[in-house]
């Protein structure tokens, strides 16, 4: 963008919050997504709170057409009666993700919800971004209604990497704005606007893979018909990495989307551990058996952790060289020793179960 850092800081409207000159860090492993106008989803809610970092009630994909106003409706209901959701005091965030920028849906979403619920509201997910203009577009008219509504607090934004153009525009859309929270990869759409040739949401395909060289036979001839080692390859190593850097790089936080195989918990442990590993902090749980696996996941081990405050110990002032059990450590390793040992600390001060796990 083009602005002055000054102006970048300004309010873009006259009344409204200022922006926040850094995105705090606030656990968010699982951001569950329920559908606000089904009643058995909103029934379980209430129980959620507390045990899950993020709630999402989902206006977009997922919700029949016909149902739009039902669950936009049911969110503002869900915000206003559920204790503990949303607005920096309760342990469990509320987010939600707005309809497209070019349905039918979106302005109403956003007007009716910023004056109803904008004070609960910690995060507005906005689906298809494809550059910085949706940005642009949302901050604004968030401002705006931030103004009217009187809200001491801005709303912020995260946005779905799900278009190729997005992907192509990811550095912009990071800096589009103070408000921008984080980024998630969304598979399925963005699959399908590649082209790519994969009919799941998420994980691997069993076609994508290198294989093995063929062995020669007595002879010295290629036997290619010989079993060989496959090794399947990650169709998303490309674009989490990209997201990683892009969001690193503005200071804001990348997630894995959805994995759609809700009944194999295997690969979905799997899809959601490499995104961790690559720097992603959380992931969304489509059903309620994926808040566990992305809470185990994306909260740091208790070995390792043991490891890195070794390292911690060993390294005193943080300069220098030491051996500990045959490797070397350094300045640069107990860097990165120091972001476990961070996020340990983030998460034992609201999980006191993680807090005894990290303390023993
Ligand atoms: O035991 P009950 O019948 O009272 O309740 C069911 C079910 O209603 C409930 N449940 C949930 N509760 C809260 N949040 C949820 N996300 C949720 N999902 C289910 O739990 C009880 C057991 O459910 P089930 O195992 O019988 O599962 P169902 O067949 O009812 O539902 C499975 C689906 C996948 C349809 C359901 O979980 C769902 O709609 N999840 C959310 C999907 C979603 O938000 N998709 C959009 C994000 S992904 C994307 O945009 C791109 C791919
Ligand atoms: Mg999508």
């Amino acid at each position: 963008s083009h602005k002055s850092p000054k102006d970048f800081f300004a309010p873009l409207a006259v009344g409204a919050p200022a922006p926040v000159r850094e995105i705090p860090f606030r656990p968010s492993r699982a951001i569950h997504f329920f559908d606000p106008s089904n009643p058995k989803m909103v029934d379980k809610i209430p129980q959620m709170v507390g045990t899950v970092d993020v709630l999402l009630g989902n206006l977009e994909d997922a919700i029949k057409a016909d149902n739009k106003l039902a669950a936009r409706e049911g969110l503002v209901q869900i915000a206003q009666a559920t204790a503990g959701l949303g607005g920096q005091s309760g342990p469990t965030q509320l987010w939600t993700r707005i309809n497209a920028l070019d349905s039918p849906w979106a302005l109403d979403d956003l007007t009716t919800l910023v004056p109803a619920i904008g004070d609960k509201l910690d995060v507005i997910m906005v689906p298809k971004v494809q550059g910085a203009e949706d940005i642009h577009y949302v901050d604004r008219l968030l401002a705006q209604l931030e103004a009217k509504a009187g809200l001491t607090r801005p709303i912020l934004i995260h946005a779905i990497l799900e278009t190729a153009r997005g992907v192509a525009n990811v550095e912009e859309i990071c800096g589009a704005s103070p408000r921008m929270q984080g980024l998630s990869l969304g598979p399925a759409d963005l699959a399908a606007d590649r082209k790519m040739k994969t009919t799941r949401v998420g994980g691997g395909h069993p076609g994508y893979l290198v294989r093995e060289d063929a062995p020669r036979d007595a002879e010295g001839a290629y036997a290619y018909d010989a079993d060989r080692f496959r090794f399947q390859q990650d169709l998303w190593h490309y674009t989490i990495a990209k997201m990683v850097d892009a969001c690193a790089t503005h200071g804001i936080y990348p997630y894995w989307g959805p994995f759609g195989d809700i009944k194999d918990t295997v690969a979905c442990e799997d899809q959601f551990r490499n995104a961790f590993l690559l720097g992603c902090v959380g992931a969304w749980s489509l059903h309620p058996v994926q808040i566990e696996i992305a809470n185990r996941v994306f909260s740091p081990s208790v070995e390792d952790i043991r490891h890195a405050r070794r390292v911690v110990a060993a390294m005193g002032d943080g300069t220098g060289a030491v051996m500990l059990d045959g490797k070397m450590e350094d300045d640069a390793s107990l860097k990165q020793c120091l972001v476990l040992v961070e996020l340990a600390d983030q998460l034992a001060a609201i999980d006191p179960k993680l807090k005894e796990l990290y303390d023993g």
